[in-house]
């Protein structure tokens, strides 16, 4: 595997899940791999689990790691071809990705959808310029439409949790102050799409995720009845697609209680974090047992570090 931006990077998604169990055993049993080799992280947007996760993995297989902060901390970035540079942008990606790539082994990228273009978000215009012109792998930590190191995480936990072969996993759209992007869903979609789970997504109307992240997945509109039977529920907002990057509901009914837990079969809460309590999902949930959102932060280690072992074994 050379670069790493979603589920179809993995030659074979399977092997790849017994390579984080493996990892999550012995997680120091890959040192080798990581001598003299660099990774730098560069982020756009701010971050934590990410951060964190990432350098710990890149730590844990032996690999020296560097952290750039773009926005606080280097030259603003210009990423339009062709433009005057008359703005309060100094660099251009394409000297900039370039010398970064000259300077590791590995780039990590994160780069939200920035909602200014649906076109450009949507073709993945920062994520590609690194791919392309960046002359080393390139990891994906949350693009415009993705946020793959996440869902791998995702998958682990529920691997680990699941009490049947096929558990019914429901994405549930919540409340949220803020417009958020679409990556964590599209992303989660189109992964768990990838295994025999009974998967179901529910949200209200003018929230639909793109259909190349859907394909022929219908979609539950009825949140109590998405909930019945449900063994995971994944808690996510996100901004409507089609009205790209506008709120089109701020429905408190939405917000994951007991009440809608107990519609389920005993099922554990996930959500990626940050959480806003009591908006997504209530205290009580979140503080209950049912929940495995500090799990699931634990294995985006396990997800991190099973991808960079990848790439560095070519
Ligand atoms: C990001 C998102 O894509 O939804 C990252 C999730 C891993 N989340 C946020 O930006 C949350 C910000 C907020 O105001 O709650």
């Amino acid at each position: 595997m050379r670069h790493f931006t979603s589920v179809y990077d993995l030659p074979n998604l399977s092997e790849a899940l017994n390579t984080a169990r493996e990892i999550k055993n012995n997680p120091y049993g890959f040192q080798h791999l990581g001598r003299n080799k660099t990774i730098i992280l560069i982020f756009f947007n701010a971050s934590l689990r990410t951060r964190l996760s990432t350098q710990k993995a890149a730590m844990n297989l032996g690999m020296n790691t560097m952290v750039l902060n773009v926005n606080q901390d280097g030259w603003k970035m210009e990423s339009e071809l062709g433009v005057v540079m008359d703005g309060d942008k100094p660099e251009h990606m394409l000297e900039a990705i370039p010398v970064i790539g000259r300077y590791c082994d590995v780039i990590g990228v994160r780069a939200f959808a920035s909602f200014e273009s649906k076109e450009d978000d949507y073709s993945e215009k920062i994520l590609n310029q690194f791919v392309q012109y960046a002359g080393v792998p390139v990891v994906s930590m949350e693009a415009a439409t993705r946020h793959p190191l996440q869902s791998f995480a995702d998958h682990i936990t529920i691997e680990e949790y699941k009490t049947k072969a096929r558990p019914r996993v429901v994405l549930s759209w919540a409340p949220h102050p803020r417009a958020l992007p679409q990556a964590v869903p599209n992303s989660f979609v189109e992964w768990m799409r990838q295994t025999d789970y009974d998967l179901v997504v529910t949200h209200p109307e003018g929230y639909e995720l793109d259909s190349r992240f859907m394909g022929d997945l219908k979609v539950e509109y009825n949140q109590d009845k998405a909930f019945e039977g449900a063994d995971f529920i994944y808690a996510k907002n996100w901004s409507s697609c089609s009205a790209y990057g506008e709120i089109l509901s701020r429905d408190m009914s939405w917000t994951v209680s007991s009440q809608k837990m107990a519609l389920t079969n005993n099922a554990k809460f996930m959500h990626c974090l940050p959480v806003r309590r009591n908006m997504i999902v209530t205290d009580e949930v979140l503080d209950g047992s049912s929940s495995i959102v500090i799990d699931e932060a634990e294995n985006r280690v396990y997800s991190a570090q099973t991808v960079l072992k990848m790439i560095l074994e070519g």
